[in-house]
């Protein structure tokens, strides 16, 4: 036991730097907490306004085609053939083919090119949206009538 006792007067002195350093601890510990955490923030905020910036920009792209005039082509299907079974539209544009079933029979129009698959009752009519597209020549058919079922959309 080498401990001396303290005197009052020397215990002030030791723990007046004492309480110095505890603050400036507190000080770098919350400086250090901080940093993050506006960090964070900062990041969350970003987040927020690209997911707002998204928001927009997707009711934007949802509200455009609808607003804009939409060229509506007609297709009757009859005796399992189409009718016109060549369609030419503009390149780069959206539209909205109306195909009408006049026969009694399911017919399914499919397209690989196009990436459509719809199956029309016999009697009933589908709404497939097609393009933008590039310019060629798009296949489509009959799936149920594939002999006779063939026609093409020509992107010009
Ligand atoms: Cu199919």
């Amino acid at each position: 036991m080498t401990e001396a006792p303290i005197s009052p007067g020397h215990q002030k002195e030791q723990e007046a730097p004492d309480i110095t350093k505890v603050m400036k601890n507190m000080k770098s510990q919350a400086e250090n907490l901080s940093a993050p955490k506006e960090l964070k923030a900062r990041k969350d905020s970003k987040t927020l306004l690209a997911l707002l910036g998204l928001a927009l920009f997707t009711g934007l792209a949802f509200t455009a085609p609808a607003m804009a005039e939409v060229q509506i082509i007609e297709i009757n299907i009859k005796d399992h053939k189409f009718d016109p079974d060549e369609i030419e539209i503009p390149a780069g544009t959206k539209v909205k083919l109306v195909v009408n079933n006049l026969d009694p029979t399911p017919e399914e129009f499919e397209s690989f090119e196009l990436n459509r698959e719809k199956i029309i009752v016999g009697g009933g009519k589908a709404i497939i949206f097609i393009g933008p597209l590039d310019p060629g020549r798009y296949h489509f058919f009959g799936e149920f009538n594939m002999d006779s079922a063939n026609g093409y959309i020509v992107v010009k």
